[in-house]
């Protein structure tokens, strides 16, 4: 009987083994890049705001606030689904300065968060 205790042992510590790898594999999504840039000055109101990401991740806060600390309207098309290519549009933007606040689940469940920022010149 001690040989089968030891091979369901053996078994499940294989399948706990399987599964840190898998796990391991699997880090959070990463933001690659955002639109507009981190610290962009533009010419003109920016047509979108997006983020880029290495993995899916469903974003589940974005606001976009102005230097007055008063916060835009931003239009998304994502349903909260996870994307690897998030965009919103906004509205008509004065010139000034913006930031984007963001937060997602990231595709192995971690909360993620970020913020860039941009300016729209005069
Ligand atoms: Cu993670």
């Amino acid at each position: 009987m001690t040989s089968f205790r030891n091979g369901a042992l053996g078994a499940f510590a294989a399948a706990a083994m399987s599964v840190a790898v898998l796990s391991g594999a699997s880090a959070h999504s990463k933001k690659e890049t955002t639109t507009p840039p981190d610290g962009a000055v533009l010419e003109a109101a920016p047509q979108s705001i997006g983020m880029s990401f290495d993995k899916p991740m469903r974003i589940t806060l974005i606001r976009l606030t102005g230097a007055d600390g008063e916060s835009h309207d931003l239009e998304r098309t994502d349903d909260m689904a996870p994307v690897r290519e998030f965009e919103a549009t906004p509205g008509d933007l004065a010139p000034g300065t913006y930031t984007v606040d963001w937060r997602g689940l990231s595709d192995d469940g971690h909360p993620m968060e970020g913020s860039f920022s941009f300016e729209i010149g005069n």
